[in-house]
């Protein structure tokens, strides 16, 4: 033994955080039993504890239960794609850390008007042409204001709806009567994520807060609409920042139907532009852990594919995701090509979702 570990100062704090350790290890141990005992069942008094405890589980044990649940829940082999579309551009007021669109970032996205109705149905039906099911609308706005762009978006909401696509928008915040008009409309889904724990949101972002989310996400469940909520990991977050926003999502009441997990896409000149890329192990298991905790939302292997390998991307699928955004384009940032992806999904014999009746 070193003669540090003898001296009686240093002895006591290592015995304690041993011990620390063991009953960490049995608590860990005992709620992984727990856990299993609840499999598959929609709960809504998760905590950060038990949410670690499926986070590190042994990878393969991790995966062959977030599959179990998967299988339980939702059509095996089947993954929805989803094609997005940015009908309003860059110059956002908002200062998220890791978005092209902030006009508060030096990037190479130039503040673009709004497209007209008849560009996203265009851009619309050639998505349904190539397979997509659900067509999402995007908008560097910090929040959505009455008025002629407003009734563009609700023009262009009832188009996709008369194309038999489910209809997905995100606007910024939105208040309840804003929901309201979208419902009206036809409006299927409201994506306003999360996109990360309270703890680490300061850090993302300082123009609106946590709480502002949350308000909007209930004015969305209020109107009818179902709630596309997740985030983003890769921006410096703590494992347990991850575990904490699928926390807050599980917790919710129902739990959001959709859930978009996205690897960061680094962009020049955003704070975020050098930070490591999320490890595909990393990035699965919080896939895996989301199916656990939300067993009957749709988990969307959003941004961030095109700089994953085909087998990270099918490991995901594998461990519960069942959409991806299918598209050469994300909002404003690169997707796979569609080519590729019918590839990848030809090879592993993953059929795409047919529209819904
Ligand atoms: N302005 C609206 C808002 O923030 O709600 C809608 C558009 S915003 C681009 C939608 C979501 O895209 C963000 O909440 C964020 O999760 C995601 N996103 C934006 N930039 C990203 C990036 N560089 N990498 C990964 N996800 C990103
Ligand atoms: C979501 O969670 N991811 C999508 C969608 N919801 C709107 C957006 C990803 C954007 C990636 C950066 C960009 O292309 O601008
Ligand atoms: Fe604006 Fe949305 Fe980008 Fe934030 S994420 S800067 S709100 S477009």
């Amino acid at each position: 033994m070193s003669e540090s570990l003898e001296r009686p100062d240093v002895v006591l704090p290592l015995s304690l955080s041993a011990r620390a350790r063991a009953a960490e290890a049995l608590r860990a141990g005992a709620a992984r039993g727990d856990l299993e005992a609840t499999l598959g069942e929609v709960r809504h008094d998760w905590t950060l504890a038990e949410a670690r405890a499926l986070h590190d589980l042994p990878f393969f044990e991790l995966v062959d239960r977030a599959r179990a649940v998967h299988r339980q829940h939702h059509v095996e082999g089947e993954v929805q794609l989803c094609t997005l579309l940015s009908v309003k551009t860059g110059g956002c007021p908002e200062d998220c850390a890791y978005c092209p669109q902030s006009s508060h970032h030096e990037t190479s996205i130039e503040p673009e008007k709004m497209l007209d109705v008849g560009e996203v149905l265009g851009a619309a039906k050639r998505a349904r042409e190539a397979g997509a099911t659900r067509f999402c609308m995007g908008a560097a706005w910090r929040e959505v204001k009455e008025g002629p762009a407003f009734d563009k978006v609700v023009k262009m909401v009832e188009g996709v709806k008369e194309l038999g696509l489910e209809a997905c928008c995100t606007l910024g915040m939105l208040t309840p009567a804003q929901a309201k008009r979208l419902k009206d409309a036809g409006l299927d889904a409201y994506n306003h994520n999360l996109d990360t724990s309270r703890d680490a949101y300061g850090s993302i972002i300082s123009t609106r807060t946590y709480d502002d989310r949350l308000r909007t996400l209930a004015a969305v469940r209020e109107a009818g609409i179902t709630v596309c909520s997740g985030g983003i990991i890769g921006m410096g977050e703590s494992i347990d920042d991850r575990c904490m926003m699928l926390v807050e999502l599980a917790r919710m009441d129902p739990q959001p139907e959709s859930v978009p997990i996205n690897a960061l896409v680094r962009v020049a000149g955003t704070p975020l532009e050098s930070l490591p890329p999320v490890e595909a192990v990393e990035f699965v298991r919080m896939i895996a852990t989301a199916r656990l905790m939300m067993p009957r939302s749709m988990v969307r292997l959003s941004a961030g594919r095109s700089d994953m390998s085909r087998e990270t991307q099918l490991l995901c699928l594998y461990a519960g995701a069942n959409s991806i955004f299918y598209g050469d384009r994300l909002l404003t940032t690169p997707n796979p090509d569609v080519s590729d992806d019918r590839g990848l999904l030809d090879d592993a014999g993953v059929r795409p979702m047919s529209p819904r009746p």
